[in-house]
C-alpha cells in the first residue's frame, strides 16, 4: 500500500486524486511541512512524499506522472516517447508559468518573515493572466491537455487552477474556465477531498 506524506490544504492534494483516478490503496500520514517525518525523506523539508515499501519520491508533479505510469491500465500514463516529453512540456509550463506566481503571492501574503515581504501583487496578477491566456491557446480546443485524454498533467493543472480560484486570481478565458470546471467535478477529486480532511 501507498503511503503519502503530507498536510491538508497542500499539494498533497494532486497525489491522492491520482491515487484515487487509479483506485489504489494508500494511507496519508499527515505532517507539516519541515516537520521531522518531511525532512527524513525531502532534503527541503517539504511535502507531499510519496512512499511506496523502501522507495520515497518528492515533489508532486514527479509523482503524479510515476504513479501514471506505475499502473498504465488506469489510462493515465504516456503512451510513447514523444507523448511522456509532451507530458513533462505541460508540467514544467504548470510549475513555472502558472503555479509560480500564485506561490510567490502565497508567501510574500503569509508565508516568509515580514521583513522580507514585498508587494507582489500586481506583477504575479500580471504574470498569471498572461499564461492562462496561453493556456487556452495550448488547449487548442481539446478537452484535455494531451487531447482527449486526462492524464497527470491535468490532475496538476487542475489542482493549481483551484488554487488560483481560491486566492481570487483572475481567470478570464471561457475556454480555461470550462476545461477547470470539467477537471474539477471528477469523483476522484471530492473523494481524494474527503480523505485529506479525514
Ligand atoms: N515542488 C514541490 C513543492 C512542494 C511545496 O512547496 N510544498 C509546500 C506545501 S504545499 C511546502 O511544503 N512548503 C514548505 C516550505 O516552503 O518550506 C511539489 O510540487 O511538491
Amino acid at each position: 500500500m501507498y503511503k503519502v506524506i503530507g498536510s491538508s490544504g497542500s499539494r498533497m492534494t494532486r497525489v491522492l486524486w491520482m491515487l484515487e483516478e487509479l483506485g489504489q490503496l494508500y494511507k496519508v500520514i499527515q505532517a507539516k511541512p519541515q516537520s521531522p517525518e518531511a525532512r527524513q525523506y525531502n532534503a527541503t523539508g517539504k511535502v507531499p512524499i510519496l512512499l511506496n515499501g523502501d522507495f520515497a519520491l518528492c515533489d508532486s508533479a514527479a509523482i503524479c506522472v510515476y504513479l501514471g505510469e506505475k499502473h498504465p491500465e488506469g489510462g493515465m500514463a504516456s503512451r510513447t516517447l514523444e507523448e511522456r516529453a509532451q507530458m513533462d512540456s505541460w508540467l514544467h509550463f504548470a510549475q513555472s508559468e502558472l503555479e509560480a506566481p500564485l506561490w510567490n503571492k502565497l508567501k510574500h501574503r503569509f508565508i516568509i518573515a515580514d521583513e522580507l515581504k514585498a508587494e507582489v501583487g500586481p506583477w504575479t496578477e500580471w504574470e498569471f493572466a498572461r499564461h492562462v491566456k496561453a493556456l487556452a491557446r495550448r488547449l487548442d480546443g481539446n478537452q484535455y491537455a494531451l487531447g482527449d485524454r486526462f492524464t497527470a498533467v491535468d490532475v496538476v493543472i487542475g489542482h493549481t487552477g483551484s488554487w488560483a480560484r481560491n486566492a481570487k486570481f483572475d481567470i478570464e478565458p471561457d475556454v480555461v474556465n470550462a476545461y477547470l470546471d470539467r477537471i474539477l467535478a471528477r469523483p476522484a477529486l471530492a473523494r481524494a477531498r474527503k480523505r485529506e480532511a479525514a
